[in-house]
């Protein structure tokens, strides 16, 4: 069981859990929590319309109706203030309560999305080393296939500088 960074769309992945780098109201966006609420359908926002929100740094599971995965976890990460404002820790708080969620539904394989990256405006090579070391921490205690997914040339060329070592090309 490891980690490995892949690159390409995270909807399309046939997984035991896809997160989502949703916002506090979980009702949608853009970004990849657009995409993945096209993807799945209306019922998705029916499920996530009855779970009243979510907190920043907190996590919430759903079903995931259309899409090749079983399930949703669905996590706001932390806005980019700087690096001040408990970024770090709302972050690495993200991918350990989803991580949890996923330990708890019986989940053996686990994609992310770069949490934060794209909206939020987090840098992507810090994003980057919450993500590895949160997932690693994790992975030594649990046994998950954890993928981070890439989409972005940006994300991409960034992985390759840190951790050319984790992708994997198909
Ligand atoms: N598959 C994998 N990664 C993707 C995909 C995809 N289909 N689409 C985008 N990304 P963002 P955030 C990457 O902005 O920064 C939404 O409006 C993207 O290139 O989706 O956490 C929510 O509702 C970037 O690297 O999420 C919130 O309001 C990463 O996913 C807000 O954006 C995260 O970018 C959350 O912002």
């Amino acid at each position: 069981m490891s980690i490995k960074i892949i690159q390409g769309d995270i909807t399309k992945l046939d997984c035991d859990a896809i997160v989502n780098a949703a916002n506090s109201s979980l009702l949608g966006g853009g970004g990849v929590d657009g995409a993945i609420h096209a993807a799945a359908g209306r019922a998705l926002l029916e499920e996530c319309r009855a779970l009243g929100g979510c907190e920043t740094g907190d996590a919430k599971i759903t079903g995931a109706y259309n899409l090749p995965c079983r399930y949703v976890i669905h996590t706001v990460g932390p806005v980019w203030h700087g690096g001040s404002h408990g970024e770090k820790e709302l972050l690495t708080s993200c991918y350990r309560k989803s991580l949890e969620l996923a330990k708890a539904n019986n989940c053996k394989s686990v994609a992310f999305p770069l949490i934060s990256s794209g909206v939020y405006a987090y840098p992507k090579k810090e994003a980057f080393q919450v993500a590895v070391d949160t997932i690693r921490d994790f992975i030594a205690e649990v046994e998950m296939q954890v993928y981070i997914v890439v989409f972005d040339k940006a994300a991409l060329a960034v992985a390759e500088k840190l951790f050319s070592d984790l992708i994997e090309t198909s």
